[in-house]
């Protein structure tokens, strides 16, 4: 019997629903959460990593069909289409849950159903909000344990009346009475991952992986808390959070959205290459914003772990990456050594001479496939970050001075641009490109749109979702952040990166920080203000004043060959685009054509 009435009648009538064999209704402890590896290793689907080598850490291999987030099935169901947009898939609402309650009925049969109650946020935070999961996965209780705040203490702060997001996740995989299990049960034919932004509610089916079976992180902190904060005037963001300090010891919160696998996690754990500057972690995915009485955005990462990408995190891409995965970690469709550790490629330049691959095969360096699946995840908590900021779980929050956009561009964008005003830092984030990425099924290399990194967590229609962001701005009292349009990716005429990227990032941080303090030039050019070349500290880089020219450069015929493709990208959004988005095309197309 749970205190609160709501939660109390959902998880009776999801009982009757989905007819699981127990409920367990989860506190967050390490007894639980060593009871649930040991099904794991039970059932086939963990092992237990080398205790010496990598401390109380697990090994898991999926199923190969169900490896990814799948954007396909992925729906938005407002009760009209337009409200989800052309960015979403829709099924209107009654006929979703007709599907789905055909689904989850009996889906749980020989299986225990788990009730996780977790809070997105540190615990008692007023930007903070809480949800339940229930799922039939033990899986997925292990990486909510690392992810959230999960507990008696959310249900505490919950307290009898208090409102949650019912996110309801079965692996739809039921069991017949003497049906042996199979390691990692999934149902890849029946998959959906649905959210009802009117209702707040998401419902899963199908899949155990990732952002479709942890449910708090895209599910609920990107596409309903997009939604709820629309309604209530605050922004919940695919962004990461870092805290920079100069070397006169003064701090800033800058906050970045990077469409997944840009190197968000590397920027939110850089290691500065500039003398004396520092950066540290509060997130390095989702960011939730809310103002303050001083009329400033005040930040917090509403999760409390990192489910990374392992492909490509090594000691010279991203060293608090490594030094936080040394122990108390899950390791998703990686590589197991023959000493019983991980390796994926990228971890280190020489991959060791035999390895069991994802599909527990046998491998070499001669094989021809990856040894590590490339959307292969590691679990950890942030509190193990030795770059964590000590206040990354401050309940009020962090407040933002800057704002970072940033894709993948080898053309045209130049390494940082800040933008006049927050309509044109909001035009800014509507324009970003990048390429896809492994994170999500499909072609890996092709260049797409990714406004705001949000194209596939936007609970709404990403028009209204852009005229959310211009009301932002004109929020009473408002202390806006600064908004800059970075891109560590340029390409020369060789197809070579012309920016070092990484820690010597910190150059750029360093001049965004310094413009937020009045303290550093640009010059105004027709797309937004730039660094000089000597505004910026490019010391010790050997870059060649061809590179360094390129990339500070306004290329005016690249942007003016963009314009009507921007125009074309917002056409698809007939009349919710606002009109002040179009009035920022045409007014820099005006301004590129007098240049
Ligand atoms: O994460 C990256 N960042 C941000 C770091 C804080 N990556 C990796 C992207 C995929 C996850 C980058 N890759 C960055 C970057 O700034 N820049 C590049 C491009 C690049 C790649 C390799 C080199 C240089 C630039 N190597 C050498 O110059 C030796
Ligand atoms: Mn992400």
């Amino acid at each position: 019997m749970l205190k609160n009435k709501q939660l109390n009648a959902w998880v009776a009538q999801m009982k009757t629903l989905c007819q699981p064999d127990d409920v367990v209704l989860c506190d967050g402890s390490t007894e639980e959460y060593d009871r649930m590896w040991t099904l794991l290793i039970e059932a086939g689907a963990a092992k237990k990593l080398n205790e010496t080598l990598r401390p109380n850490s697990y090994l898991v291999r999926s199923d190969p069909a169900d490896v990814a987030r799948v954007e396909s099935r992925t729906y938005i169901c407002p009760e009209k289409a337009a409200d989800a947009g052309p960015n979403n898939n829709w099924i209107a609402p009654q006929e979703m849950k007709s599907t789905l309650l055909g689904l989850f009925d009996g889906c749980m049969r020989g299986r225990t159903m788990y009730v996780i109650p977790f809070s997105m946020g540190p615990v008692g935070s007023p930007i903070a909000h809480i949800g339940v999961e229930i799922s039939d996965s033990p899986y997925v209780v292990t990486n909510m344990h690392i992810m959230t705040r999960v507990g008696s203490k959310v249900l505490d702060e919950l307290g009898e009346y208090g409102d949650f997001v019912p996110c309801i996740h079965s692996v739809g995989s039921p069991l017949g009475a003497d049906q042996k299990d199979v390691p990692w049960p999934c149902n890849p034919e029946n998959l959906y991952i649905a959210h009802f932004p009117e209702t707040r509610e998401i419902w899963s089916f199908g899949s155990g992986y990732g952002g479709n079976a942890l449910l708090g992180k895209k599910c609920f902190a990107l596409r309903i808390a997009s939604a709820m904060a629309r309604d209530e005037g605050w922004l919940a963001e695919h962004m990461l959070i870092l805290k920079l300090t100069n070397p006169e010891g003064k701090s800033k919160y800058i906050a970045g959205a990077f469409p997944s696998a840009c190197g968000k996690t590397n920027l939110a754990m850089l290691m500065p290459t500039v003398p004396g500057w520092k950066v540290e972690t509060v997130g390095d995915d989702i960011s939730w914003m809310k103002f303050g009485d001083d009329g400033q955005l005040y930040a917090i990462n509403p999760e409390a772990g990192f489910f990374g990408v392992a492909p490509g995190t090594g000691m010279s891409s991203n060293e608090n990456a490594m030094l936080s995965l040394t122990e108390n970690c899950i390791f998703t469709n990686v590589a197991e050594t023959d000493e019983g550790d991980i390796w994926w490629e990228g971890m280190t330049d020489d991959p060791p001479a035999h390895l069991i691959d994802w599909l527990g095969n046998d491998w070499t360096p001669k094989s021809e496939t990856p040894a590590a699946h490339p959307n292969a995840r590691f679990t950890v908590s942030a509190a193990q970050c030795p770059a964590i900021a000590d206040e990354w779980e401050d309940l009020k929050g962090v407040p933002i001075s800057a704002i970072l956009f940033g894709g993948r561009r080898a053309t045209v964008v130049p390494l940082v641009n800040e933008a006049k005003n927050w309509t044109q830092g909001t035009f800014f984030g509507s324009i970003v490109a990048s390429e896809k990425t492994a994170a999500a099924a499909g072609k890996i290399g092709e260049l797409r749109r990714d406004p705001m990194a949000m194209l596939p967590f936007c609970g709404y229609n990403m028009a209204e979702y852009w005229g959310h962001w211009l009301n932002i701005g004109q929020h009473d009292g408002a202390q806006l952040p600064k908004i800059y349009y970075v891109n560590w990716f340029r390409k020369d005429e060789d197809g070579q990166f012309m920016w070092p990227g990484f820690g010597d990032n910190s150059r750029v941080l360093e001049w965004i920080f310094n413009r937020c303090d009045g303290n550093a030039e640009a010059i105004e050019t027709p797309i937004g203000n730039l660094p000089a070349a000597k505004d910026l500290n490019l010391e010790g880089l050997g870059l060649s004043e061809h590179h360094t020219e390129q990339l500070l450069n306004v290329d005016v015929e690249g942007w003016l060959n963009e314009i009507p493709l921007i125009h074309e990208y917002y056409d698809q959004f007939g009349d919710h685009l606002p009109e002040a988005l179009r009035t920022e095309v045409k007014e820099l197309q005006k301004r590129l054509e007098s240049h």
